[in-house]
């Protein structure tokens, strides 16, 4: 720090220097099984809206007392308030509710043994949007991404003893980044999930993943693993179940084979499971995994070689009490109310949800797609943007890379069909191709409204198109969807992937009343009839299980939420659609039995 007490005041550059150090989808860590060192309780927080804690180098500060100090500050660690992590800061205070910069979490932590070659990783499971960390006063790693876990080596900067951690979370919302300014969601912040400690072997397991080769004879296994470092030797993986012991060569850090098993295949009428375990070194990952294949033939969907049809429902990461922060009764009720209404299907709109939600699925056999907040208008010229999008999409992929229930990436929402968009959507596409050939693509697109028809460029590099169609509220004209539906031959399937009207709950009225629980109830009953008669539409996901809270939105019916729940935002009031939804998921079942 310059001995100058004012330099900050006129330096504008001052968050250069935190360009540099930032983590991604090559610094994870496989998570199966590990122990973790939770520092999920009370932080200090202090909020920052001129990013002083950047410019004046407030990680520079310990927590001394005022009575101590030698010159003033304007950051009091020790009088700054205590909150619990994990939390958004907007629901912790009224006057932070609309809060956009930077927020300071600081804490101590002990750590009395001295490491030998170990390392000390810290995780955070998702801080909305950029995150730095900063261990003893040295910077340790950045972040960006607002959705995905990263994971920041503290070893370097560690002690033994007394140790004093802070992350600043900041939330901007800007042009450049993925979502970009706008989005029709709440601008959550800070360290809304869970923060863990671990403690790994000097090289350990960075990926492990296990999957049924597809091709449709079932009876291969993939195994791959990566390692923290570029050495050879030979790893192990084990599934007990199947008697299957199996040693893997790694050369450079890197290690796969294909192994002859045959497997009980996992599917929501039977999500059966295997542990396995893998093997390096002093380092082992347990892993609980379904086997099954899903891929798209011609128009239609096929699990295990069998035809499905996705009975879905939207869902954001949205809670009126919590924010983006959620917890296990949350997510439970979220799948029971998926179950009430007969749905095999969620779309995790529009960002990566929590990790839980795809174990959950996996162990009640619900199928998924997950997508990264590629959404309307992000900035798809630039290289930076980018860049961004795909670490997103590769970290998306790397934790949740060994759950049977994602079946699908998406990989954008409603852009509009440009050339640098076109050109940014295909590199994505092969991006999460080769990052896991063992799912399917997807995107959801708009439809063109000039040729009424399916007629996005991206659909060629897409497995699944998602096609989101608000035709009764949006797109006031009703004839036009069947219109759409026949004018099409997409030659490949298509998902409904929303579909709706907003309803505010108690609202009562006639069938043409806008915002009224009829309304809503009526549009569903109305595309059900005919979006069920396109033979190539393979899934119907409507927009959506609950309210969430969007400041877009300002009518009388509105204030602050959007209504377009099939339950309310107490996530307990059901609307007259969701009714409507459940019968038509009941006569599918029906018919399919
Ligand atoms: C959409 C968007 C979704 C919005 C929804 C709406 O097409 O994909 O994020 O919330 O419409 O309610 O307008």
């Amino acid at each position: 720090m310059t001995e100058d007490p004012f330099a900050h005041l006129h330096d504008e550059l001052y968050a250069d220097v935190f360009s540099t150090g930032r983590v991604g989808a090559a610094d994870m860590v496989a998570m199966g099984g590990r122990r973790r060192i939770s520092l999920a309780d009370a932080w200090h927080v202090t909020p920052d809206l001129y990013d002083e804690g950047l410019r004046q180098q407030w990680y520079r500060l310990g927590p001394d007392d005022p009575a101590r100090w030698a010159v003033p500050r304007d950051y009091d660690e020790s009088g700054a308030e205590e909150e619990i992590v994990p939390s958004c800061w907007n629901m912790l205070k009224p006057e932070w509710k609309y809060f956009e910069g930077s927020m300071w979490y600081a804490r101590a932590f002990a750590w009395p043994q001295a490491l030998h070659g170990e390392r000390l990783v810290l995780r955070v499971g998702a801080a909305n949007y950029e995150a730095r960390v900063f261990l003893n006063g040295c910077f340790v790693a950045a972040h960006r991404g607002g959705s995905t876990s990263f994971f920041a080596d503290l070893t370097p900067a560690l002690r033994a003893g007394a140790n004093h951690l802070m992350i600043q979370v900041e939330n901007r919302r800007r042009a450049d980044r993925v979502p970009m300014l706008h989005t029709d969601w709440f601008n959550y912040g800070g360290l809304y999930r869970e923060v863990d400690l671990l403690v790994l072997p000097t090289v350990f397991i960075r990926g492990a993943t296990a999957a049924l080769v597809s091709g449709g004879s079932f009876s291969h296994v993939r195994f791959a693993l990566s390692l923290s470092a570029p050495v050879d030797g030979v790893a192990e993986v084990e599934i007990p179940a199947l008697d299957l012991r199996h040693a893997v060569p790694v050369v450079a850090g890197r290690g796969e084979a294909m192994v002859e098993a045959r497997p009980a295949l996992w599917s929501p009428a039977a999500p059966r499971h295997y542990d396995i375990v893998f093997r390096f070194g002093a380092d082992h990952v347990r892993e609980r995994v379904g086997f099954r294949e899903i891929r798209a033939d011609g128009e239609r969907l096929l699990l295990n070689g069998h035809a499905l049809f996705l009975r879905g429902v939207c869902v954001h990461e949205d809670d009126a009490a919590s924010g983006k922060c959620t917890d296990e009764a949350d997510l439970q009720r979220r799948f029971a109310h998926a179950r009430e209404l007969g749905a095999n299907f969620l779309r995790l709109a529009h960002y990566p949800h929590h990790e839980r939600v795809a174990e959950i699925a996996d162990e009640q056999g619900v199928l998924l797609w997950s997508e990264i907040p590629v959404y309307w208008a992000i900035e798809f010229a630039n290289p930076e943007t980018y860049a961004d999008a795909e670490n997103q999409l590769l970290e998306m992929i790397a934790r949740d890379a060994n759950r049977a229930s994602v079946i699908a990436w998406g990989i954008g929402n409603e852009n509009a069909d440009t050339d640098p968009r076109y050109r940014f959507m295909v590199d994505l596409a092969e991006a999460a191709r080769r990052a896991d050939p063992t799912r399917l693509v997807a995107a959801a697109c708009l439809i063109n409204r000039e040729k009424f028809e399916i007629a996005d460029r991206l659909a060629g590099h897409l497995d699944v198109i998602g096609l989101n169609e608000y035709f009764g509220w949006y797109e006031g004209d009703f004839a036009g969807l069947e219109r759409l539906l026949t004018n099409s031959r997409p030659g490949k399937p298509v998902v409904i992937s929303e579909v709706g009207a907003d309803a505010l709950a108690g609202h009562r009225g006639g069938v043409e009343e806008l915002f009224t629980e009829d309304c809503q109830a009526e549009i569903y009953r109305r595309q059900i009839d005919v979006v069920g008669r396109a033979p190539y539409v393979q899934g119907f996901c409507p927009w959506l299980l609950y309210d969430f809270r969007t400041e877009r939105r300002q009518t009388r019916f509105q204030r602050g939420w959007n209504r377009k729940g099939l339950i309310a935002e107490d996530k307990t009031t059901k609307k007259l659609a969701f009714d409507v939804l459940a019968g038509y998921y009941r006569a599918l079942r029906d018919r399919e039995a």
